[in-house]
């Protein structure tokens, strides 16, 4: 435990002007030498049309692309962001309620995430880089055969298929947003 804590001591956390909190703004030492509750971060204002999901950003598209349209979209008009990368349930139900909100509710709001295998044929691989390992696939998915990239059904309980990439979906960009520090009060 750093900072010559003992088991007992509490430490609160506050952020500079503009930057939000995410996490435990007030953290105990355990018997253990854990602190208890999750890591404290502050972070600076989602850009433009993008909402906040913790320490990260999400924009919910108005039009429909291919997988790699809506690759170039998030990228260029997004300045830099990239295809959402879930790996949580809990984002995984913050996404499935803004589509719902949205009213896209069948299988007209199908939405593209940043999930595919074009590059690594054996296992889908998101977006980041990052291994496939929260999955919320719709049953007997993914299917065997040459559907490389991976959407949301709305109409399948907001499960996931996989599916021809030059299908037209919706599409979710991500951005990460600077980072401030944390004080230590
Ligand atoms: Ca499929």
């Amino acid at each position: 435990m750093s900072g010559g804590h003992h088991y007992g001591d509490v430490v609160t956390f506050q952020c500079s002007s503009g930057f939000v909190p995410v996490g435990s703004s007030e953290r105990t030492c355990q018997a253990d030498q854990t602190w208890s509750g999750t890591d404290f971060s502050c972070h600076g204002p989602c850009p433009g049309e993008y909402i906040r999901f913790k320490g990260t950003c999400l924009k919910f598209s108005d039009d429909k692309q291919t997988y790699q349209g809506a690759n170039d979209s998030c990228w260029e008009r997004g300045d830099g962001g990239k295809l959402v990368v879930i790996k949580t349930q809990e984002m995984n139900d913050f996404i499935e309620t803004n589509l719902r909100n949205m009213g896209r509710n069948d299988s007209d709001g199908k939405t593209w995430i940043g999930l595919d295998n074009l590059t690594d044929h054996e296992n889908f691989v998101w977006s980041d880089g990052s291994a496939l390992d929260y999955q919320n696939w719709a049953p007997d998915q993914p299917s065997i055969g040459t559907e490389q990239c991976v959407e949301i059904l709305p109409q399948e309980h907001y499960k996931w298929n996989n599916i021809p990439c030059n299908d037209s979906n919706y599409y979710i960009c991500q951005k990460g947003t600077s980072v401030g520090s944390a004080w230590e009060m």
